[in-house]
């Protein structure tokens, strides 16, 4: 049996692209008939299929999408539950995520924008220098952030530069940074009484405004690291009024008396949640400082500090109740001396 090629590929392109997928050079033009015996024309039916399939299976264009989804299910599943769920990108969450990770622990930063920094972005009225304490000095160090002399025992960054090294600095201690994700509310348990982990949304999605159930994080602590807003300690005193949280909301600019107070008061505010930076006002009603961030670098590593403490109190109280061992159920009595610690 034979077969005019010409009658399969009836325009001069088809039959161009028959032989271009075959990769074979033909000794023929538009008008010249190919004879071809049935069984070399089935080989050749066969791998213009196959090729067409392997094209089509393993385009990079198929595999692009099929990494990043696998890559991306892995990075979620691993970080649920985690050890820690910082709230907010900013300075005093990337400080505080880069010393917790530091420690081993496993520290999740959600921010709702596409882009970390929080308030860095913006400098002093959109001037792109900051100003920080001698105090924070070290923690610039320990971020490699450069500085220069100002006066007194004042320095200024570049805002570019320190967000920048922030947030590389807490990746770099193994944090894990997503962005585009609103944390919309607190997971909590009750007897005792604690927060537990926090609900998630894309920000698209609030955005939109579609009626969408979010994702549950577990976290044996909550930081939040929000600003000024304070939305995860606002969400709390709204939502679950045995906690008797009350957020009196922060007070007009007095510098000196802010950066001292923030950091000072900066620790569990409940169990299982923190909170850390300008975020530090709204519960105790402490007077804004505008662009110096000393005080938001010391908030950070303060918090990281409390929280690194109470998680190995904590894991060394249910070690302790293991070892002595309530012999009716010492797992719910380990549990119980966990969460109260926390
Ligand atoms: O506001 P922000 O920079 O907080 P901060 O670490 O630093 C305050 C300074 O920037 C400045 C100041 C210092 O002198 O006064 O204002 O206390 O960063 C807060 C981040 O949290 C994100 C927000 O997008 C920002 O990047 N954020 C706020 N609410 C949520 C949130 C939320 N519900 N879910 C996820 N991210």
């Amino acid at each position: 049996m034979v077969v005019g090629l010409n009658r399969l590929s009836r325009s001069a392109s088809l039959k161009r692209l028959s032989l271009s997928l075959l990769n074979i050079s033909l000794p023929c033009n538009q008008s010249y008939i190919c004879v071809l015996h049935y069984n070399s024309f089935i080989k050749i039916l066969i791998s213009v299929v196959e090729r067409l399939c392997l094209e089509l299976s393993e385009s990079l264009e198929s595999k692009i999408t099929k990494l990043v989804i696998k890559q991306a299910l892995e990075d979620w599943l691993s970080l649920n539950p985690s050890d820690v769920v910082i709230v907010g990108a900013g300075p005093s969450g990337l400080t505080a995520a880069k010393y917790i990770a530091e420690k081993g622990l496993k520290v999740v930063v959600f921010d709702r924008r596409l882009s970390f920094g929080g308030g860095i972005g913006g400098g002093s009225m959109l001037f792109h220098k900051l100003v920080i304490e001698e105090e924070a000095q070290d923690i610039l160090r320990d971020f490699d952030i450069r500085y220069s002399k100002g006066e007194d025992t004042l320095y200024v960054v570049d805002a570019a530069e320190f967000m920048a090294k922030l947030a590389a600095g807490a990746i770099e201690a193994g944090a894990k940074i997503l962005l585009g994700i609103t944390v919309d509310d607190v997971i909590y348990r009750e007897n005792p009484l604690r927060i537990t982990g926090v609900a998630i949304q894309w920000s698209a999605v609030i955005m939109s405004q579609l009626h969408v159930d979010p994702l549950l994080i577990s976290s044996k602590a909550v930081v939040d690291a929000t600003g000024h807003d304070a939305e995860i300690l606002s969400i709390v005193s709204r939502k679950i009024p045995e906690f008797n949280l009350i957020v009196s909301g922060e007070k007009s600019v007095f510098v000196e008396l802010s950066e001292k107070e923030v950091v000072q008061r900066t620790g569990r505010v409940v169990p299982g949640l923190y909170v850390t930076g300008m975020a530090v006002a709204q519960p105790y009603n402490l007077p804004r400082m505008g662009p110096i961030f000393g005080g938001m670098l010391l908030s950070g590593r303060k918090v990281a500090e409390a929280i690194i403490e109470d998680i190995a109190f904590s894991e060394k109280a249910a070690t302790v109740a293991k070892e002595n061992g309530n012999k009716s159920d010492p797992a719910k009595q380990n549990l119980n001396i966990t969460l109260e610690v926390l």
